[in-house]
């Protein structure tokens, strides 16, 4: 933009609600930004800087969250079958590491893009993210507690703890040093395998910590050859009797050469953050348009619970990195389910029962290694009536009772059977010729031996549901059950995931966001009082000044609210719209197409030839009308419905162009009315803003900043043109997307809504093969047609169409409109400069900081875009 207003507005919209809920977290991300800027901005001051710093932390910790993508994290006791399933959900059953030991190592972030209908998954990068130095802190002292818990019960005199508990900071290399010959002494002579297990765990993070420090921190992408290594756990030690000694050499740094190999990644194992992998998913498997609306959606993998290799590092890392998931599959592992192993992923999920209750899906996976003689005993066994009561009471008992201590009650919906050996077999089914994982991953699996015993424990509870159904028609597990039996219930998992985003995901995320700007907002006040009490002061004559500039500022951010708020009310719907008691727009159209279509030459020929209402082609035997014969006719009859195509589209064009005019006009006229409404903070602002002053602001800001969006809030002049363009932009982007996208409907052909059908010869052409005409003529006893309701179709048919696309282009307008109002109001934040400018400080502390601090206001106490 010429003056260095950017008045673009995004092109990403779905759903209102949808939008009103991520406007809602662009409120919040802007809030934290804005207070940023302004802590940033503060003068060192030493009694401050404590609160000033964890305001900034806390804003960047909000600001990451909003920017995170909508998350699914999947979770659960080890080898429950969580990395196949994921696989699984995609298409590709061996995309990650799986194996009957321990395997998943960290944390694996699968970011989803759409990917082409019949192509393959495909992976398309993989990254590694370190720790940084501060998150292996965190996590070592974690792992430190543990420690000190398992030594204290196991009896250790408190001397010997307290020295463990001297060590206590930064795990510099003084510090593991002094760990490994505090542990060689006195942990490991206890013999207990608990506490060793946490000894060499300590020990493998230390030993990478020492021989690659330089990989903190560091962020790196790496060859789909080397992520394997990276997400696989390494082997259980030979001889857990044999101390550890990981201290060995250091792993030169790789940042330089920026290669991350095999020695490198397995020396630096212990110390990732997480392995992301971006993923293109074809739509053929999962189309992801629904979901992919906000950000982006992204699945994480989790090591699973209870491998003794690398437990405790994991429980703690994962602990942090679910506290921002949205939505959280737990797959049980169905021939392991107990309570316990229920109670310790709820309390590994660290959030308030109803937040888990809220974010829950349950799985139970491996379901056809369920004894098998449960299932074949219901499917044969007497015919008593079977109920949800019955199974939950019986059979199921212990997984449905550990699924609903994380689901709450009445949530059995979200319970989720799975078989990821039938998810294969009903791949292989859909996709046989098209090679979904490798013959590799077959043999490792031994599918050829899974499968067909997970087939006969589907069909046994294929049977089963079809008793359930019948007995119990009310029943809850049935659909949950047929779906297993159906695909290993992947399909219904895929939705259960996709309805939890759509209807959760968001509330989720803005919850979140809430509590952290709840946070942010007492961090805000602490520093408000600091500054209060040691910043910098001003007189009262200065703050009533100051409070009048405020309120006019105020005052005008309110009006743009209000007046967004009204937009969509009030421009958005063409039947309702008008413009100075004029007609509402539908009528507008109406009569212009009417005056059109009611033009065209054909109708006098048509009607020429209308007997009581009718055109018949022939009556009896007898041609009534022949075209031969009616040389000297003006107009002639027209010989098929193509011929009214072109002029259709001409009426259509004609009409678009007129409503659109209109809606035009009438936005222009909205702009001038909302300023006359206006006009007291007109006459405010001119009271305020007197020549002097406006000398001042000019000096101050050169004709641009502040006081040039004041004026621009004040005065929508520009409103209509800038709305315009953005339109313009908005529909041009769209059409080029719809270009690209080589599936779309072509929904710019107008004649594509033709109202008639299309190329229907009319039974006078000449040109008509005789045994067309003929049987058009007997199958219809005497073709006819009749004008009237011909044309009354074609008017309605262009009504109609014109009326849609304008529709949608009014509503368009409206949210630009609203989208432009908002942004001219977020540009009148944090007005400080500017009332200093005003009121005529010119001191060396020309603003009050904690008035500017104050200024910030949290979006739910009315601050905001
Ligand atoms: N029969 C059967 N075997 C399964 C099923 N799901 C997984 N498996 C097998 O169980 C083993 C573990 O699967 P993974 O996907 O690696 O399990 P995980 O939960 O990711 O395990 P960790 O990464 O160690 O936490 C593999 O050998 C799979 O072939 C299932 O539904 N039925
Ligand atoms: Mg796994």
């Amino acid at each position: 933009m010429a003056e260095g207003v950017d008045d673009s507005v995004g092109s990403d919209e779905s759903g209102r609600a949808r939008t009103h809920l991520i406007e809602e977290l662009n409120d919040l991300r802007e809030y934290a930004a804005k207070l940023r800027d302004v802590a940033a901005s503060l003068p060192p001051e030493p009694v401050i800087d404590e609160v000033r710093d964890t305001l900034v932390r806390e804003a960047d910790k909000l600001i990451a969250l909003a920017d995170e993508p909508i998350t699914v994290g999947m979770v659960g006791t080890y080898s429950a079958g969580k990395s196949l399933l994921l696989g699984l959900l995609l298409g590709a059953p061996d995309l990650l590491p799986v194996s009957d030991d321990p395997t998943t190592a960290n944390v694996t972030v699968l970011q989803l893009r759409q990917g082409r209908e019949g192509d393959p998954t495909l992976i398309t990068r993989a990254a590694l993210q370190y720790l940084s130095h501060d998150e292996v802190s965190a996590c070592v002292a974690t792992m430190l507690d543990e420690l000190t818990s398992r030594c204290a019960s196991a009896g250790m005199i408190p001397e010997t703890l307290a020295a463990l508990h001297r060590m206590r900071g930064l795990p510099t290399a003084d510090f593991w040093r002094e760990f490994g010959s505090w542990a060689r002494t006195n942990a490991w002579p206890t013999r207990s395998p608990s506490i060793r297990l946490a000894v060499r765990e300590l020990l493998r993070v230390g030993g990478a910590v020492l021989t690659a420090p330089w990989a903190l921190g560091w962020s790196k992408p790496i060859g789909a050859d080397v992520f394997r290594a990276a997400l696989s756990l390494p082997a259980p030690v030979a001889d857990p009797t044999v101390f550890p000694d990981w201290f060995r050499g250091t792993i030169r740094d790789r940042r330089q050469t920026g290669e991350v190999d095999a020695s490198s990644l397995r020396a630096t194992l212990p110390l990732i953050r997480r392995v992301v992998l971006d993923i293109a998913v074809p739509t053929h498997i999962w189309d992801l348009t629904a979901l992919c609306g906000h950000n982006a959606l992204a699945l994480l993998d989790f090591p699973g619970l209870g491998a003794d290799v690398s437990e405790i590092r994991d429980r703690g890392l994962a602990r942090r990195e679910l506290a921002d998931v949205t939505t959280i599959f737990v797959l049980l592992h169905g021939q392991r389910v107990s309570d316990a192993a229920a109670m310790t992923i709820l309390d590994m999920l660290d959030r308030a029962p109803e937040d888990i209750h809220d974010s829950v899906l349950v799985g139970i996976g491996r379901f056809d290694q369920l004894p098998h003689s449960i299932s074949s005993d219901l499917a044969t066994g007497p015919s008593a009536r079977l109920s949800d009561s019955q199974l939950t009471g019986g059979v199921l008992a212990a997984v449905l009772s550990s699924a609903r201590q994380l689901l709450g009650s009445d949530r059995d919906e979200r319970i989720h059977f799975h078989s990821a050996m039938l998810g294969i077999a009903a791949l292989d089914r859909r996709f046989a010729d098209r090679g979904r994982y490798s013959p590799e991953f077959a043999a490792e699996r031994s599918l050829a031996e899974h499968i067909p015993r997970a087939l006969d424990n589907g069909a046994s509870w294929s049977r089963i549901v079809g008793r359930l159904v019948v007995d119990d028609p009310g029943s809850v597990l049935a659909p949950a059950l047929t779906a297993y039996a159906d695909d290993g219930g992947v399909r219904r998992i895929r939705d259960g995931v996709e309805r939890h985003v759509q209807t959760h995901g968001l509330r989720i995320r803005r919850a979140q966001l809430l509590r952290q700007a709840d946070r942010l907002e007492t961090t805000q006040q602490r520093l408000i009082d600091a500054l209060r009490l040691h910043g910098p002061r001003e007189n009262d004559e200065t703050r009533a000044q100051r409070d009048v500039v405020e309120s006019l500022v105020e005052s005008v951010r309110n009006s743009l609210a209000h007046l967004a708020d009204r937009s969509t009310l009030e421009l958005a719907d063409p039947r309702t719209v008008r413009v100075n008691g004029q007609a509402g727009l539908t009528d507008s159209v109406r009569q212009l197409i009417v005056g059109e279509i009611f033009g065209w030459p054909e109708w006098s020929a048509l009607f020429a030839a209308v007997r009581d209402g009718v055109v018949c082609a022939r009556l009896g035997d007898e041609l009534i009308f022949d075209q031969e014969d009616e040389e000297d006719q003006p107009s002639r009859l027209p010989l098929s419905t193509r011929e009214f195509e072109a002029r259709f589209t001409e009426a259509v064009t004609l009409g678009e162009r007129f409503a659109r005019d209109r809606a035009w006009t009438l936005l222009a006229e909205w702009a001038r009315r909302a300023d006359v409404e206006r006009s007291a903070l007109h006459h405010r602002r001119a009271e305020i803003i007197t020549p002097a002053v406006q000398q001042r602001l000019c000096a101050q800001f050169a004709g641009r900043g502040y006081p040039r969006y004041l004026d621009r809030a004040l005065n929508l002049e520009w409103l209509p043109d800038t709305t315009r363009k953005n339109v313009e932009q908005r529909m041009a982007r769209r059409a080029e997307a719809g270009r690209n996208d080589e599936n779309a409907a072509d929904t710019d052909d107008p004649v594509g809504k033709f109202p008639l059908r299309r190329n229907a010869g009319f039974a006078w052409d000449p040109g008509m093969p005789e045994a067309v005409r003929a049987s058009v003529v007997t199958a219809v006893a005497g073709h006819q047609i009749r004008p009237a309701r011909l044309r009354r179709e074609l008017v309605n048919g262009a009504v109609d169409l014109v009326i849609s696309r304008i529709s949608a282009e009014q509503a368009e307008i409206a949210w630009v409109v609203a989208e432009l109002l908002r942004r001219s109001r977020a540009r009148l934040d944090a007005p400080e400069l500017f009332v200093a400018t005003v009121i005529g400080i010119e001191d060396d502390h020309p603003t009050d900081p904690a008035a500017d601090l104050a200024a910030v206001r949290h979006p739910a106490r009315g601050g905001g875009g």
